[in-house]
């Protein structure tokens, strides 16, 4: 298995493994007995940008790993980094993408019309980020709260007009916000709930805060298409779980509320929308919900040998993609990432690629721009600097909007520029190809 090979150029990395917590028992059944899925050793945090200008001393690095949990198949990273580290400042802004934007407006209309809600009802959003997704629900006239504890976030979000309390959810939260607003028709948490360790005082505190017809939307990476696309770039310290819907089914049963319906969608390399309520609300249980459980067992998900297949096919990833860009390399090809990523900073960090194959990385968003990606050191430029000096190839960190991407970069692939995917399989997208 190819290691890391760039170490960086000033400074050192440095282990704090002591810093996080070993998972011991599983967050969702509370079993202990779990399957080695895959081990990365000590990975730098996916949004840890540096600032050029330090020195880098010191960076923290922590054990990264995914193990499964025998009796209701969580996938959970193997150590908890204190959210205190990862997410008081954030540099993930929620995207202005053509995708993302197009869901968000589908989100909002489909929980609207589906569970009627009206101009007085409240829609709370925990991880709101700064508050795309609860202005979507504004045009239906809705009273909208954001939970983040991003204080950089939720500033922007408050200056924007959308209320936002700077502040990890919880079950003190949410009787706070019971208190002072009412009970929820809607409470929603998009890509945020796969972040949260205490998912016991989470839903606790969700299902206090629901209104008996009220609903709770979550909106997760699904395991199977992780397993299915070898995705193991969304693996790193944020994402605490991977579920599959009978994992989720369980969690709410054990926590008295019911999994009523789930969806698929294509957002972040394929996600699902579950909908959740009281077991004595008036939402039936959908058929899709058992359907998907039946697909779960079909692909072999409760068994050990699908997480072995899975770290196989990722050890392949680590051993081609660099092959393939070390030949480009060799081939005197310039390289630049595009879209610096969370996962993209797992792909270089897992596959040992560092400045010596990338010139620089392309990102839309202020916060990264001329900062550095952690471990790898690669500098951030602005989507002009890229226009002005670019790549023989681009590899497309943010691979989840590749359809997108490809569309608006016509010119550069017209120009003979290609495009490195680095899953399921590393391949090159040319013009000839797109
Ligand atoms: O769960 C999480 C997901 C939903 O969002 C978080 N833990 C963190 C984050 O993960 P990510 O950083 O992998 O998300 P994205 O949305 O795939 O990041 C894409 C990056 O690429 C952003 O920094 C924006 C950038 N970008 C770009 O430069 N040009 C994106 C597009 C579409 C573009 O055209
Ligand atoms: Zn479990």
């Amino acid at each position: 298995m190819t290691g890391r090979s760039v170490l960086p150029e000033k400074g050192a990395p440095m282990d704090v493994s002591d810093r996080a917590r070993k998972v011991v028992a599983c967050r969702v059944c509370g079993g202990g007995d779990w399957q080695d899925v895959v081990s990365f050793g000590p990975v730098p945090l996916a949004n840890g940008f540096l600032d050029p200008a330090g020195s880098y001393d010191d960076e923290p690095y922590y054990p990264l790993g995914v193990i499964s949990c025998r009796s209701c198949r969580l996938m959970s990273v193997t150590r908890i980094v204190d959210p205190e580290v990862l997410y008081r400042t954030y540099p993930y802004v929620t995207s202005d993408s053509e995708t993302i934007t197009r869901h968000m407006r589908y989100v909002a209309e489909t929980c609207v019309r589906r569970f009627a809600i009206g101009e007085d009802d409240l829609v709370v959003e925990i991880g709101s980020n700064t508050g795309t997704q609860l202005l979507a629900f504004r045009e239906a006239g809705t009273r909208t709260l954001g939970v983040d504890p991003a204080r950089n976030l939720a500033a922007v979000a408050n200056g924007n007009g959308v209320p936002t309390l700077p502040e990890f959810f919880s079950a003190g939260v949410a009787e706070t916000i019971r208190e002072e607003h009412g009970p929820a028709r809607l409470v929603l948490g998009r890509h945020v709930f796969a972040h949260i360790d205490d998912l016991a005082g989470v839903v606790d505190g969700v299902r206090g805060l629901l209104a008996p017809d009220g609903v709770f939307a979550i909106e997760v990476p699904y395991a199977l298409e992780l397993l299915e696309r070898v995705a193991f770039d969304t693996i790193y310290h944020e994402h605490l779980s991977y579920f599959l819907v009978r994992t989720l089914g369980t969690l709410f049963e054990r926590h008295g509320l019911r999994l009523f319906d789930v969806e698929r969608l294509s957002v972040h390399g394929g996600s699902i929308l579950a909908f959740v309520g009281h077991p004595q609300g008036p939402w039936q249980v959908r058929p899709a919900v058992a359907e998907l459980s039946s697909l779960e067992e079909r692909t072999g998900l409760f068994e050990d040998s699908a997480y072995r297949v899975f770290a196989k096919n990722v050890g392949h990833i680590r051993e081609e993609l660099p092959a393939l860009i070390q030949r480009l390399v060799a081939d005197g090809k310039r390289i630049a990432g595009y879209g610096a990523s969370a996962k993209g900073n797992t792909i270089l960090n897992v596959c040992g690629l560092g400045p010596e194959h990338l010139d620089y990385c392309s990102d839309t968003t202020d916060l990264k721009q001329d900062k550095v990606l952690p471990g790898t050191h690669v500098p951030v430029r602005t989507p002009e600097y890229a226009r002005v000096h670019p790549p023989d190839y681009f590899l497309l960190l943010a691979w989840n909007y590749a359809d997108e991407i490809i569309r608006k970069e016509a010119s550069f692939l017209r120009a003979g520029g290609r495009f490195i995917l680095p899953i399921p399989k590393p391949s090159i997208v040319s013009d000839g190809s797109a």
